[in-house]
């Protein structure tokens, strides 16, 4: 945190993203605030929190108007206000064509190649382009000097940094992709490529999650625009501007003693996770925390399930994994044919195994409060993480986090960025039954002193390598550029 404050001494602090930090909720009891499901959320705002500045998202709560001044502008958090929470208000077609249509139905699938086919609508790009606009004017018109630092947030704003840039030549904009980039190939069937491209090489650092994702970038700008690429710099020229390409693996905020303390005990948090279901003391559990999305390999991990109890009827009764899927962007039509799946495969395979009570695998379609999860992961025996492909995913790293009891297991796609940084999990494709449902049959009877052993490596790895880090490294790059600018602009 000490490395956040230095590198940003003197210097305004903008992040723009789609998502707001806190949602204002009308309820019969008034106004409630919450937090939404989002990994970008999750890091983000610790790094706020440190900084103070302004935060730029689309207000989408009932509420997030009643409590806003006359500049859009609302404190935040509620419990300590540090920095300020500006909205830009969407109209519903403005948020279908951007949000939902090209963002979601078209770079979403695009980026994560899950075989889902992307729909790109002209209309849906129109609305894009739109937006970006009306979020590039507010950005504009929020700074308060000529060169702030701006920190740009996802899929949803790649023509945003050019868009900055050419009313803001001065400001040191990071740009940060939280999917995958895919390769080449697979990116050039978006009709809108080089617009995209060029728009987000208006960034001074463009930040992605692994290596290969930069790699993919570099090489897909390659294919499709005229630039100077210098590989061994890693950066990026066009139109005489440079952009730094990097990786810049994000990661949670690494829990103090003092929240450590407040935690209930483990053995406490497993009685309360059995009793809550109905389960004895002993049930072995496995826990899945995700959005409702078809890219977290929900399907293939209840086919793991099911093979798992084919191959060791002595589990049968013994385990369940509780599976926790916050209901996401389910006015899209993959989201909701991808519930409806999931849903029936769930009944099939409980239908299968379970009796009376028992259920292998119990399916919540809701969203719980960090509190909650906090339990869950620590009374948990597993937590089992099989994304089809995931730009990093911050599930696996809050798990490794709660276990400061050093036990239980880690099950990891191959296909997550974390799987680069976590190698201690139990790694598995999640494409590959067979081997998913033995890394689950693994972690169940894993030796206490071998989870030990893993989770003690995990731990220190996280500790480390925590979101402070990824974005003082960040800002560290920027500090950098920002000293050569003002240099080379004297000279
Ligand atoms: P996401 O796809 O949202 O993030 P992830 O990184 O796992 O995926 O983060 C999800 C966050 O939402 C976590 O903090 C988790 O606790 C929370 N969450 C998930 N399910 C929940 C539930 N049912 N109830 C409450 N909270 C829940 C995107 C990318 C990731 C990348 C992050 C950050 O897709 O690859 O790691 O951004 O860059």
């Amino acid at each position: 945190r000490a490395l956040l404050h230095n590198d940003l001494q003197g210097d305004e602090v903008l992040v723009v993203s789609n998502r707001e930090p806190y949602i204002h909720e009308k309820t019969p009891n008034g106004i409630v605030v919450k937090r939404p499901a989002s990994g970008l959320v999750t890091a983000v705002e610790p790094v706020m929190r440190a900084c103070s500045g302004t935060w730029v998202a689309h207000g989408s709560g009932s509420a997030d108007r009643d409590v806003v001044d006359a500049n859009d502008v609302v404190m935040v958090p509620p419990d300590h206000p540090t920095y300020s929470l500006k909205r830009v208000w969407l109209t519903r077609e403005e948020e279908e064509g951007y949000y939902y249509g090209f963002a979601n139905e078209g770079l979403w699938p695009l980026c994560h190649i899950a075989h889902v086919r992307p729909v790109f609508r002209v209309s849906d790009w129109e609305y894009y382009k739109e937006v970006n606009r009306r979020f590039a004017d507010k950005v504009i018109a929020s700074a308060r000097t000529d060169d702030p630092v701006i920190l740009v947030q996802d899929y949803h704003f790649a023509l945003l940094p050019q868009l900055i840039r050419e009313k803001l030549p001065r400001a040191t904009i990071i740009t940060f992709w939280h999917i995958p980039w895919p390769n080449p190939e697979s990116f050039g069937i978006c009709p809108w490529r080089a617009e995209l491209l060029r728009g987000m090489l208006g960034s001074s650092i463009l930040g992605f999650h692994t290596r290969f994702h930069c790699k993919n970038f570099i090489d897909t700008v390659d294919r499709y625009l005229e630039t100077r690429i210098e590989h061994e710099h890693s950066t990026i020229t066009l139109d005489g501007r440079e952009t730094l390409i990097k990786n810049y693996p994000i990661s949670i905020h690494w829990p103090d003693e003092q929240e450590e303390s407040a935690w209930p005990e483990t053995e406490e948090c497993r009685r309360m996770l059995r009793r809550n279901f109905n389960l004895s003391d002993s049930h072995l559990v496995a826990i899945g925390v995700d959005r409702f999305d078809y890219t977290k390999g929900i399907l293939e991990r209840a086919n793991a399930v099911e093979r798992m109890l084919e191959k060791h009827p002595d589990m049968i009764g013994k385990f369940s994994l509780i599976q926790i899927a916050a209901p996401s962007r389910s006015s899209l039509d993959e989201y909701r044919y991808f519930q409806e799946r999931l849903s029936r495969r769930v009944e099939e395979i409980n239908r299968r195994f379970g009796r009376d009570n028992y259920q292998p695998f119990i399916l919540l379609a809701e969203h719980q409060g960090s509190e909650i999860l906090t339990r869950y992961y620590r009374g948990a025996d597993a937590c089992i993480v099989t994304s089809l492909h995931d730009g990093m995913n911050l599930v696996s790293k809050e798990f490794i986090a709660c276990r400061n009891d050093m036990q239980g297991v880690l099950i990891l796609s191959q296909f997550a960025g974390a799987a680069g940084e976590l190698p201690e999990a139990l790694i598995v494709n999640p494409y590959h039954v067979e081997e998913t449902a033995d890394a689950l049959y693994q972690a169940l009877t894993m030796p206490e002193a071998e989870q030990r052993e893993r989770i003690r490596s995990l731990r220190a790895t996280v500790r480390e390598r925590n979101v402070y880090r990824w974005a003082g490294f960040m800002l560290q790059d920027a500090a950098h550029a920002r000293r050569r600018e003002r240099i080379e602009a004297r000279l």
